[in-house]
Protein backbone atom coordinates (compact mmCIF):
# COMPACT_ATOMS: atom_id res chain seq x y z
CA UNK A 1 0.00 0.00 0.00
CA UNK A 2 1.12 3.57 -0.65
CA UNK A 3 2.90 5.05 2.70
CA UNK A 4 0.68 8.18 2.32
CA UNK A 5 -2.17 6.24 3.28
CA UNK A 6 -0.51 5.02 6.59
CA UNK A 7 0.07 8.67 6.88
CA UNK A 8 -3.12 10.03 6.37
CA UNK A 9 -4.38 7.40 8.86
CA UNK A 10 -1.61 8.63 11.48
CA UNK A 11 -2.71 12.43 10.88
CA UNK A 12 -6.48 11.43 11.84
CA UNK A 13 -5.44 9.88 15.00
CA UNK A 14 -3.23 12.73 15.82
CA UNK A 15 -5.97 14.96 14.94
CA UNK A 16 -8.53 12.64 17.50
CA UNK A 17 -5.84 12.34 20.50
CA UNK A 18 -5.13 15.52 20.66
CA UNK A 19 -6.97 18.66 21.94
CA UNK A 20 -7.32 21.02 18.84
CA UNK A 21 -7.19 24.27 19.94
CA UNK A 22 -5.90 26.47 16.89
CA UNK A 23 -9.11 29.08 16.07
CA UNK A 24 -8.96 28.07 12.78
CA UNK A 25 -9.51 24.73 12.45
CA UNK A 26 -12.83 22.40 12.90
CA UNK A 27 -14.43 18.88 12.29
CA UNK A 28 -15.75 18.84 8.81
CA UNK A 29 -18.60 16.10 8.93
CA UNK A 30 -18.28 12.65 7.12
CA UNK A 31 -20.60 14.38 4.11
CA UNK A 32 -18.63 17.48 3.21
CA UNK A 33 -15.80 14.75 3.56
CA UNK A 34 -17.71 12.46 1.26
CA UNK A 35 -18.63 15.49 -1.36
CA UNK A 36 -14.68 16.36 -1.17
CA UNK A 37 -13.49 13.26 -2.01
CA UNK A 38 -16.45 12.53 -5.03
CA UNK A 39 -15.93 12.54 -8.82
CA UNK A 40 -16.42 16.07 -9.19
CA UNK A 41 -12.71 16.59 -8.48
CA UNK A 42 -12.53 15.41 -12.09
CA UNK A 43 -14.35 18.01 -14.27
CA UNK A 44 -13.46 21.06 -15.61
CA UNK A 45 -15.88 23.87 -15.66
CA UNK A 46 -14.34 27.40 -16.41
CA UNK A 47 -16.94 30.10 -16.33
CA UNK A 48 -19.93 30.12 -14.14
CA UNK A 49 -23.76 27.75 -14.08
CA UNK A 50 -25.52 28.22 -17.56
CA UNK A 51 -22.39 29.75 -18.93
CA UNK A 52 -18.98 27.58 -19.30
CA UNK A 53 -16.13 27.09 -21.86
CA UNK A 54 -16.34 22.84 -21.72
CA UNK A 55 -18.80 20.13 -22.19
CA UNK A 56 -20.66 17.81 -20.01
CA UNK A 57 -21.97 20.40 -17.25
CA UNK A 58 -25.44 20.15 -17.15
CA UNK A 59 -24.94 18.20 -13.52
CA UNK A 60 -21.97 20.28 -12.19
CA UNK A 61 -23.95 23.42 -13.23
CA UNK A 62 -26.61 22.70 -10.72
CA UNK A 63 -24.30 21.63 -7.77
CA UNK A 64 -22.62 25.15 -8.21
CA UNK A 65 -26.19 26.91 -8.55
CA UNK A 66 -27.42 24.67 -5.30
CA UNK A 67 -24.08 26.38 -3.84
CA UNK A 68 -24.69 29.38 -4.51
CA UNK A 69 -28.03 29.54 -3.76
CA UNK A 70 -27.93 27.88 -0.28
CA UNK A 71 -25.14 30.11 0.28
CA UNK A 72 -27.07 33.70 -0.58
CA UNK A 73 -29.66 32.63 1.90
CA UNK A 74 -27.23 31.86 4.66
CA UNK A 75 -25.21 34.80 4.43
CA UNK A 76 -28.58 37.47 3.41
CA UNK A 77 -26.31 38.57 -0.22
CA UNK A 78 -28.33 38.95 -3.40
CA UNK A 79 -25.02 38.17 -4.73
CA UNK A 80 -22.59 35.12 -4.09
CA UNK A 81 -18.99 33.62 -6.12
CA UNK A 82 -18.23 30.02 -4.47
CA UNK A 83 -15.35 29.76 -6.31
CA UNK A 84 -12.61 31.31 -4.62
CA UNK A 85 -9.55 28.55 -4.15
CA UNK A 86 -9.45 30.10 -0.32
CA UNK A 87 -9.37 33.22 1.81
CA UNK A 88 -6.41 34.75 0.42
CA UNK A 89 -7.70 34.55 -3.44
CA UNK A 90 -11.32 35.82 -2.60
CA UNK A 91 -9.45 39.17 -1.12
CA UNK A 92 -7.16 39.41 -3.66
CA UNK A 93 -9.92 39.18 -6.35
CA UNK A 94 -11.96 41.54 -4.63
CA UNK A 95 -9.29 44.20 -4.44
CA UNK A 96 -8.21 43.63 -8.28
CA UNK A 97 -11.99 43.79 -9.27
CA UNK A 98 -12.69 47.05 -6.94
CA UNK A 99 -9.59 48.84 -7.57
CA UNK A 100 -6.90 50.45 -9.58
CA UNK A 101 -4.15 48.90 -9.82
CA UNK A 102 -2.25 51.40 -6.82
CA UNK A 103 -5.60 51.87 -5.40
CA UNK A 104 -5.33 53.22 -1.76
CA UNK A 105 -7.07 51.03 0.96
CA UNK A 106 -7.38 50.33 4.66
CA UNK A 107 -6.47 47.08 6.83
CA UNK A 108 -6.30 46.20 9.94
CA UNK A 109 -2.06 45.41 11.06
CA UNK A 110 -1.27 41.96 11.27
CA UNK A 111 0.26 42.11 14.76
CA UNK A 112 -3.50 43.85 16.04
CA UNK A 113 -5.12 40.50 14.86
CA UNK A 114 -5.67 41.19 11.25
CA UNK A 115 -4.41 39.18 8.06
CA UNK A 116 -1.65 39.53 5.47
CA UNK A 117 -3.97 40.44 2.41
CA UNK A 118 -5.56 43.30 4.67
CA UNK A 119 -2.22 45.15 3.55
CA UNK A 120 0.49 43.76 4.91
CA UNK A 121 3.29 45.90 3.12
CA UNK A 122 6.29 44.85 1.73
CA UNK A 123 6.03 40.87 1.39
CA UNK A 124 2.61 40.58 0.28
CA UNK A 125 0.23 41.44 -3.08
CA UNK A 126 -2.19 43.19 -0.96
CA UNK A 127 1.06 45.34 0.28
CA UNK A 128 3.28 45.33 -3.01
CA UNK A 129 0.75 46.32 -5.56
CA UNK A 130 -2.00 48.62 -3.69
CA UNK A 131 -1.39 51.55 -1.35
CA UNK A 132 -2.27 50.25 1.60
CA UNK A 133 -3.23 52.33 5.05
CA UNK A 134 -3.03 50.11 8.10
CA UNK A 135 -4.78 50.61 11.46
CA UNK A 136 -4.26 49.17 14.69
CA UNK A 137 -5.22 48.48 18.16
CA UNK A 138 -5.81 50.59 21.61
CA UNK A 139 -3.82 49.61 24.84
CA UNK A 140 -6.53 47.56 25.44
CA UNK A 141 -6.51 46.02 22.42
CA UNK A 142 -9.26 46.92 20.71
CA UNK A 143 -10.08 49.04 17.48
CA UNK A 144 -10.46 52.97 18.33
CA UNK A 145 -13.30 53.39 16.37
CA UNK A 146 -12.68 56.98 17.18
CA UNK A 147 -8.96 57.49 15.52
CA UNK A 148 -10.14 55.55 12.55
CA UNK A 149 -12.54 57.57 11.62
CA UNK A 150 -10.45 60.22 11.40
CA UNK A 151 -7.93 58.03 9.72
CA UNK A 152 -10.28 57.54 6.82
CA UNK A 153 -11.43 61.09 6.57
CA UNK A 154 -8.13 62.28 5.59
CA UNK A 155 -6.48 59.58 4.21
CA UNK A 156 -9.61 58.61 1.98
CA UNK A 157 -9.20 55.35 1.08
CA UNK A 158 -11.38 54.04 -1.86
CA UNK A 159 -11.48 50.39 0.43
CA UNK A 160 -11.88 49.39 3.93
CA UNK A 161 -11.15 45.99 4.79
CA UNK A 162 -12.82 44.57 8.24
CA UNK A 163 -11.76 41.39 9.64
CA UNK A 164 -9.05 39.53 11.48
CA UNK A 165 -7.47 36.10 12.74
CA UNK A 166 -6.37 37.11 16.15
CA UNK A 167 -9.24 40.10 17.36
CA UNK A 168 -11.43 38.56 20.55
CA UNK A 169 -13.91 41.27 20.15
CA UNK A 170 -17.02 42.04 18.36
CA UNK A 171 -17.27 43.86 15.09
CA UNK A 172 -19.24 47.18 15.42
CA UNK A 173 -20.16 47.16 11.72
CA UNK A 174 -22.18 50.25 11.56
CA UNK A 175 -19.45 52.25 13.01
CA UNK A 176 -17.33 51.27 10.23
CA UNK A 177 -20.27 52.09 7.79
CA UNK A 178 -20.40 55.33 8.55
CA UNK A 179 -16.65 55.45 8.17
CA UNK A 180 -16.85 54.20 4.46
CA UNK A 181 -19.96 55.98 3.38
CA UNK A 182 -18.36 59.48 4.61
CA UNK A 183 -15.82 58.79 2.09
CA UNK A 184 -17.69 56.89 -0.72
CA UNK A 185 -15.32 53.52 -0.04
CA UNK A 186 -16.16 50.21 -0.67
CA UNK A 187 -16.56 48.17 2.92
CA UNK A 188 -15.55 44.48 2.90
CA UNK A 189 -16.03 42.75 5.71
CA UNK A 190 -13.63 39.43 5.62
CA UNK A 191 -15.35 37.47 8.06
CA UNK A 192 -13.57 34.13 7.79
CA UNK A 193 -13.09 33.48 11.54
CA UNK A 194 -16.58 34.43 12.62
CA UNK A 195 -18.58 33.18 9.56
CA UNK A 196 -20.42 30.28 11.56
CA UNK A 197 -20.58 32.70 14.66
CA UNK A 198 -22.72 35.29 12.43
CA UNK A 199 -24.83 32.46 10.62
CA UNK A 200 -25.37 30.60 14.37
CA UNK A 201 -26.35 34.30 15.33
CA UNK A 202 -23.87 34.93 17.78
CA UNK A 203 -21.85 37.20 16.72
CA UNK A 204 -23.60 40.72 14.42
CA UNK A 205 -24.40 40.06 10.78
CA UNK A 206 -22.38 42.57 8.51
CA UNK A 207 -25.05 42.26 5.63
CA UNK A 208 -26.57 45.48 5.90
CA UNK A 209 -23.59 47.60 6.63
CA UNK A 210 -21.19 46.27 4.38
CA UNK A 211 -21.05 46.29 0.69
CA UNK A 212 -19.11 42.99 -0.22
CA UNK A 213 -18.49 39.85 2.32
CA UNK A 214 -15.46 37.58 1.70
CA UNK A 215 -15.02 34.33 3.64
CA UNK A 216 -13.10 30.92 4.24
CA UNK A 217 -15.73 28.38 4.64
CA UNK A 218 -13.43 25.54 7.12
CA UNK A 219 -13.55 27.70 10.36
CA UNK A 220 -16.08 28.31 11.88
CA UNK A 221 -18.11 27.75 9.14
CA UNK A 222 -17.09 23.79 9.63
CA UNK A 223 -17.28 23.13 5.76
CA UNK A 224 -14.18 22.27 3.35
CA UNK A 225 -11.06 24.35 2.23
CA UNK A 226 -12.68 27.17 0.28
CA UNK A 227 -14.10 30.49 0.01
CA UNK A 228 -17.01 32.83 -0.77
CA UNK A 229 -17.31 36.79 -2.01
CA UNK A 230 -20.70 37.73 -1.45
CA UNK A 231 -21.92 41.46 -2.60
CA UNK A 232 -24.63 42.71 -0.28
CA UNK A 233 -27.65 45.03 -1.65
CA UNK A 234 -25.67 48.18 -0.21
CA UNK A 235 -22.39 47.06 -2.94
CA UNK A 236 -25.09 46.67 -5.66
CA UNK A 237 -26.43 50.07 -4.88
CA UNK A 238 -22.81 51.06 -4.71
CA UNK A 239 -22.28 50.37 -7.91
CA UNK A 240 -24.58 47.88 -9.98
CA UNK A 241 -21.89 46.09 -11.67
CA UNK A 242 -19.91 44.94 -8.42
CA UNK A 243 -21.46 41.17 -8.91
CA UNK A 244 -20.31 41.30 -12.38
CA UNK A 245 -16.63 42.84 -11.73
CA UNK A 246 -16.44 40.14 -8.77
CA UNK A 247 -16.89 37.16 -11.09
CA UNK A 248 -14.74 38.52 -13.71
CA UNK A 249 -12.19 39.29 -11.08
CA UNK A 250 -12.13 35.80 -10.13
CA UNK A 251 -12.39 33.88 -13.09
CA UNK A 252 -11.11 34.56 -15.69
CA UNK A 253 -8.72 37.60 -13.98
CA UNK A 254 -7.38 35.33 -11.29
CA UNK A 255 -8.45 31.47 -11.45
CA UNK A 256 -8.85 28.87 -13.73
CA UNK A 257 -11.32 25.98 -12.93
CA UNK A 258 -13.33 26.11 -10.07
CA UNK A 259 -12.90 22.94 -7.99
CA UNK A 260 -16.28 21.53 -7.95
CA UNK A 261 -15.42 18.99 -5.24
CA UNK A 262 -15.03 21.78 -3.42
CA UNK A 263 -17.99 23.47 -4.08
CA UNK A 264 -19.94 20.83 -3.88
CA UNK A 265 -19.00 20.12 0.07
CA UNK A 266 -19.38 24.07 0.51
CA UNK A 267 -23.37 23.04 -0.77
CA UNK A 268 -23.57 20.58 1.96
CA UNK A 269 -22.10 22.45 4.90
CA UNK A 270 -24.08 25.50 3.96
CA UNK A 271 -27.19 23.28 4.58
CA UNK A 272 -25.67 21.94 7.72
CA UNK A 273 -25.01 25.86 8.85
CA UNK A 274 -28.41 26.46 8.47
CA UNK A 275 -30.17 23.62 11.00
CA UNK A 276 -30.89 24.77 14.27
CA UNK A 277 -28.69 22.36 15.99
CA UNK A 278 -25.85 24.36 14.25
CA UNK A 279 -27.07 27.93 15.95
CA UNK A 280 -26.52 25.83 19.38
CA UNK A 281 -23.19 24.74 18.45
CA UNK A 282 -21.82 28.89 17.91
CA UNK A 283 -23.57 30.23 21.22
CA UNK A 284 -21.54 26.47 22.64
CA UNK A 285 -18.55 27.88 20.86
CA UNK A 286 -18.70 31.54 22.52
CA UNK A 287 -20.15 29.66 25.82
CA UNK A 288 -16.70 27.66 26.39
CA UNK A 289 -14.12 30.25 24.76
CA UNK A 290 -15.89 32.27 28.19
CA UNK A 291 -15.17 29.83 30.70
CA UNK A 292 -11.75 29.02 29.07
CA UNK A 293 -10.55 32.47 29.11
CA UNK A 294 -12.20 32.90 32.86
CA UNK A 295 -10.04 30.09 33.83
CA UNK A 296 -6.99 30.87 32.76
CA UNK A 297 -7.88 34.63 34.25
CA UNK A 298 -8.06 33.05 37.18
CA UNK A 299 -5.09 31.22 37.25
CA UNK A 300 -3.07 34.34 37.07
CA UNK A 301 -2.70 34.51 33.29
CA UNK A 302 -2.16 37.85 30.97
CA UNK A 303 -5.54 36.75 28.75
CA UNK A 304 -6.79 39.05 25.86
CA UNK A 305 -10.64 38.22 25.16
CA UNK A 306 -13.32 37.37 24.90
CA UNK A 307 -16.40 38.00 22.81
CA UNK A 308 -16.23 35.11 19.76
CA UNK A 309 -14.29 32.01 19.41
CA UNK A 310 -10.56 32.86 20.27
CA UNK A 311 -8.46 34.60 23.09
CA UNK A 312 -5.02 35.96 23.04
CA UNK A 313 -2.42 34.80 25.77
CA UNK A 314 0.37 37.19 26.50
CA UNK A 315 3.09 34.37 27.82
CA UNK A 316 6.34 36.88 28.29
CA UNK A 317 8.08 38.68 25.69
CA UNK A 318 9.14 36.48 22.44
CA UNK A 319 8.22 33.38 24.43
CA UNK A 320 4.92 32.19 22.57
CA UNK A 321 7.32 29.55 19.94
CA UNK A 322 8.68 27.53 23.51
CA UNK A 323 5.51 27.57 25.19
CA UNK A 324 3.33 26.51 22.32
CA UNK A 325 6.14 23.54 21.65
CA UNK A 326 5.38 22.78 25.79
CA UNK A 327 1.98 22.76 25.20
CA UNK A 328 2.04 20.05 22.30
CA UNK A 329 4.66 17.56 23.85
CA UNK A 330 1.28 17.67 26.60
CA UNK A 331 -1.25 16.77 23.25
CA UNK A 332 -2.76 20.19 23.51
CA UNK A 333 -2.37 21.97 19.73
CA UNK A 334 -2.17 25.91 19.76
CA UNK A 335 -0.53 28.56 17.63
CA UNK A 336 2.16 30.89 18.53
CA UNK A 337 0.97 34.11 18.11
CA UNK A 338 1.64 38.10 17.94
CA UNK A 339 -0.12 40.19 20.53
CA UNK A 340 -1.28 43.62 20.48
CA UNK A 341 1.67 46.34 20.94
CA UNK A 342 4.60 43.32 20.26
CA UNK A 343 7.67 43.74 21.24
CA UNK A 344 9.04 40.05 19.90
CA UNK A 345 8.79 39.13 15.83
CA UNK A 346 6.12 36.84 13.95
CA UNK A 347 8.54 34.44 14.39
CA UNK A 348 9.20 34.58 17.88
CA UNK A 349 5.86 36.21 19.06
CA UNK A 350 4.96 37.16 22.65
CA UNK A 351 1.33 35.22 22.64
CA UNK A 352 -0.45 32.35 22.36
CA UNK A 353 -3.81 32.53 20.05
CA UNK A 354 -6.36 29.92 21.40
CA UNK A 355 -10.19 29.11 19.86
CA UNK A 356 -12.78 26.63 21.32
CA UNK A 357 -14.80 25.83 17.31
CA UNK A 358 -12.76 22.27 16.99
CA UNK A 359 -13.33 20.82 20.35
CA UNK A 360 -16.99 22.11 20.59
CA UNK A 361 -17.64 19.88 17.51
CA UNK A 362 -16.79 17.07 19.28
CA UNK A 363 -19.23 17.96 22.27
CA UNK A 364 -16.79 19.52 24.49
CA UNK A 365 -18.59 22.20 27.03
CA UNK A 366 -17.82 24.48 29.86
CA UNK A 367 -16.77 22.14 32.51
CA UNK A 368 -14.42 20.36 30.06
CA UNK A 369 -12.96 23.74 29.05
CA UNK A 370 -12.48 24.68 32.40
CA UNK A 371 -10.86 21.32 33.53
CA UNK A 372 -8.57 22.19 30.15
CA UNK A 373 -7.90 26.12 31.16
CA UNK A 374 -6.29 24.71 35.42
CA UNK A 375 -4.33 21.89 33.04
CA UNK A 376 -3.39 24.57 30.94
CA UNK A 377 -2.08 26.93 33.33
CA UNK A 378 -0.08 24.55 35.00
CA UNK A 379 1.84 23.92 31.82
CA UNK A 380 2.07 27.19 30.94
CA UNK A 381 3.38 28.67 34.37
CA UNK A 382 6.15 25.81 34.79
N1 LIG B 1 -4.26 30.99 8.50
C1 LIG B 1 -5.51 31.54 8.95
C2 LIG B 1 -5.62 31.52 10.44
O1 LIG B 1 -5.05 30.62 11.04
O2 LIG B 1 -6.27 32.35 11.03
C3 LIG B 1 -5.76 32.88 8.41
O3 LIG B 1 -5.68 32.84 7.03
Amino acid sequence: MDPIFDLIKQETERQRKQVQLIPSENFISEEVKSALGSDLSNKYAEGYPGKRYYQGNKIVDEIEQLAIDRGKKLFGVPHLNVQPYSGSPANMAVLVGLLEHGGKFYGMQLSAGGHLTHGHPGVTFSGKYFQSMQYGVNEEGKIDYEKMAQDVEREKPKLIFVGATAYPWILEWEKFSRMAKSVNAWLVADVSHIAGLIVGGVHPDPAPFVDIITSTTHKTLRGPRGAIIGVTENGLAKDPEAAKKIDKSVFPGLQGGPHLNNIAAMAVAFEEASRPEFKKYAEQIVKNSIVLAQTLKSEGLKVLGTENHLMLIDVGEGMGKEVAQRLEENDIIVNKNTIPNEQGSPFRPSGLRIGTPAMTTRGWVEKDFEELGKRMAQIIKK
